[in-house]
């Protein structure tokens, strides 16, 4: 794995990008990310809130957890990294993608379209019964109120609404997977694979990079600190994402 200073991404005429974040990339935002917390929140494993048992057992509980990162993104802005992630997308268009674990929606708020959002949306509700297509739902929901789903209660069965987040122990939508291997297909090789500010613990997000390396891929990683996948990549650029971001991916 080779560390260097702070170097610029060499892309040719035809190269494809295809991007991984993690809750890194939104620290310098002031996002705690999921290491900053020891893995914990309000002394709850994440696994324990954030997973359909933790819903069934508590829904006060997780909606609880939900809403108060909710209330916790007011003010929140993109940062340079973000910036920098747009600024590389509006450059290589149809030629980049972005495929990130964050809920936070700052990609979007920076600019960047080709977004997939693996892990779900904090700003976004779903029915935990009925088949009502997610909604954007920014509202913190009161300590000890679950909302309750308004179609399924005119069938007398009132359901609760729930997060549209892909908890611990759910499948990701496959539809992003497609995408992703659509995307290094297209490549045919002239591919990079840039993993940021993700501590690689999580799967399946942190398999790409070997589906990345399968597909041809030049595998680049920029951390804080070396990820638990670390040896998976050729290139690795340690140190903060808003610092490094703007130079590395400079035109
Ligand atoms: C699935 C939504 C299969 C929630 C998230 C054992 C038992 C049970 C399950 C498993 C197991 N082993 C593996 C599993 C599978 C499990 C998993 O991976 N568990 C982990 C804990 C081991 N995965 C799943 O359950 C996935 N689903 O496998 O389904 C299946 C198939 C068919 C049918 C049924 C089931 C679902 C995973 C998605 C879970 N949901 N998010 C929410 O956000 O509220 S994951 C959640 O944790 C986040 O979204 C995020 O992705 C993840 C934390 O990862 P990171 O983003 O990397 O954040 P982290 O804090 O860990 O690291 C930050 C990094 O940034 C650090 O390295 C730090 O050094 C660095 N950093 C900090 N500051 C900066 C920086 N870098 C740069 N600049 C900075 N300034």
């Amino acid at each position: 794995m080779s560390t260097a200073a702070i170097p610029t991404l060499t892309l040719g005429p035809r190269t494809h990008v295809l991007v991984l974040t993690g809750a890194g990339v939104s620290a310098e935002s002031g996002v705690p990310t999921f290491r900053d917390a020891g893995g914990l929140w309000e002394g709850h494993r994440f696994e324990d809130v954030a997973s359909p048992d933790a819903f069934r057992r508590d829904p006060l509980l997780v909606w609880r957890f939900y809403s108060r990162r909710r209330a916790n993104m007011e003010g929140i802005t993109p940062n340079p990294a973000h910036r920098a992630l747009a600024a590389l997308e509006a450059r290589l268009g149809d030629r980049f993608l972005l495929a990130t674990q964050n809920v936070d929606g700052l990609h979007s708020v920076a600019g960047n379209q080709r977004v997939l959002e693996l892990h779900g949306a904090l700003m976004m509700t779903r029915c935990s019964s009925c088949d009502r297509p997610p909604f954007e739902d920014r509202t913190v929901y009161r300590d000890g109120v679950a909302p309750m789903c308004g179609r399924c209660d005119a069938t007398g069965k009132a359901a609760l609404l729930r997060p549209h987040i892909v908890w611990f122990g759910e499948p990701l939508d496959g539809a992003h997977f497609e995408a992703i291997d659509r995307f290094m297909t297209a490549a045919a090789g002239d591919l990079v694979f840039l993993a940021i500010g993700t501590s690689g613990v999580v799967s399946p997000a942190s398999w790409l990079v070997d589906d990345a390396a399968r597909a041809g891929a030049a595998t680049w990683l920029s951390n804080a600190e070396p990820p638990a996948n670390a040896h998976h990549f050729a290139h690795a650029v340690m140190g903060k994402a808003g610092e490094i971001l703007p130079t590395m991916l400079a035109a």
